[in-house]
């Protein structure tokens, strides 16, 4: 049987998401970068228009694009093999694949982008490998990369800025050391779908470029270990003493969680707010877009405060694609599991996400997010 191809690269965040999951599941991969030949002739034409990685090819040959949809594909074969079954556990998981995907995305470009010092080298190699070899290395190598420090501006990663990204994130760092000093994984002994949506930050780029990586060795080395047992097939919890491999019993939510969540949501239940009000106000606007329109990575610049300081940054419909996952399955609840979901929720500080909604909803077609 032949194996998945998985279009990516290790310098990139949401490649990392799904190299993660496709290792934790044993699932066989060989991992190419987009830049042959075969990539741009059969595989882009498939991709809905969006230069993105990562992709997949299946083992039958099908085209797969974007990280939530390959995971998906898997995770309905894998019996749902990463997703919790109690209810708590199965909101936190999603919660964390929202956050990792989408709202760690200001510490993840200032500690690649404006580092050069620390940085440049090992970025500059990188940007090369992703150039076909007919082009002219230098000229688009210097384009790209400053296409990605934009990219980096416009999630709010600026100068006025980097003071607060570096503390929201040091003391994120070492929240998250906490957790995983006491624990593998965020729920226990085995990743969960949530695990894999923060890894995407937390290893291509902040477990990886140079600047963030010693600050994590040097810093949050359990949180480091974390990240390196994320991308082994094996548990790799040779420093605990309980050897099992399942999430805690009795759908626990560990007080270390509780706090790294409510850390998480200093900027992101602001950031979220701002961007739910700018997309359903430019969803106003619209003339009612056809259904399947694609729903373009930002439509519009939002402000909002954190800690008394003003951050603007794009708004992108796709937090909300898969916070939408979140609110759905909190829909679902009733009686003492809703209860405890809200306690928990405030708790953590992320009650307001199940009331941000957008006005018209999201889904996929042809591998594009589209306005339903
Ligand atoms: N929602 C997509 C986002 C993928 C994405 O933005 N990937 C980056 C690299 S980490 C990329 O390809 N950027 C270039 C672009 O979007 O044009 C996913 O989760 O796969």
């Amino acid at each position: 049987m032949s194996e998945i191809t998985l279009y990516g690269s290790p310098l990139s965040l949401y490649t990392g998401r799904v190299r993660s999951y496709l290792i934790k599941a044993g699932l066989v991969y060989r991992e190419m970068l987009p830049n042959s030949r075969h990539y741009e002739e059969n595989v882009l034409p498939q991709m809905g228009g969006r230069r993105s990685i990562p992709a997949v090819v299946t083992q039958s040959g099908k085209v797969i694009r974007d990280g939530a949809a390959i995971i998906d594909h898997y995770e309905a074969k894998n019996n749902n093999a990463f997703s919790p079954e109690s209810p708590k556990q199965r909101i936190l998981s999603l919660l964390f694949d929202v956050i990792g995907s989408e709202g760690l995305l200001r510490p993840a470009m200032h500690y690649r982008w404006s580092f050069p010092n620390e940085n440049q080298e090992f970025l500059q190699f990188h940007f090369e490998t992703f150039v076909p070899p007919q082009l002219d290395k230098k000229e688009v190598v210097e384009q790209r990369m400053n296409t990605m420090r934009g990219a980096g501006r416009n999630f709010g990663a600026v100068a006025e800025t980097f003071a607060l990204i570096e503390s929201l994130y040091i003391e994120l760092t070492e929240k998250l050391n906490a957790h995983f000093s006491l624990h593998p994984y965020l729920l226990g002994a085995k990743p969960c779908i949530g695990d894999f949506g923060l890894i995407a930050p937390l290893y291509g780029h902040l477990g990886r470029d140079p600047k963030p990586l010693r600050l994590m060795q040097a810093k949050a080395v359990c949180l480091f270990r974390w990240v390196e047992r994320m991308n082994r097939p094996e548990p790799d919890i040779g420093e605990f003493d309980a050897q099992n491999h399942h999430y805690l019993v009795d759908d626990q939510i560990p007080e270390t969680l509780v706090d790294v969540l409510g850390q998480l949501a200093i900027d992101f239940i602001p950031e979220t707010k701002a961007a739910c009000m700018c997309i359903n106000e430019w969803l106003g606007e619209q003339s009612s877009p056809e259904a399947n329109t694609v729903a373009e990575r930002g439509v519009g610049m939002c402000t909002f405060e954190v800690a008394g300081e003003s951050i603007t940054a794009l708004a992108q419909p796709y937090r909300f694609y898969l916070l939408k996952r979140v609110q759905d399955e909190y829909d679902q609840l009733s009686g003492t599991d809703k209860d405890d979901v809200d306690t928990l929720l405030q708790a953590c500080g992320m009650s307001e996400l199940m009331d941000l909604r957008l006005s018209r909803e999201i889904g996929r077609c042809d591998n594009r997010e589209v306005w339903l």
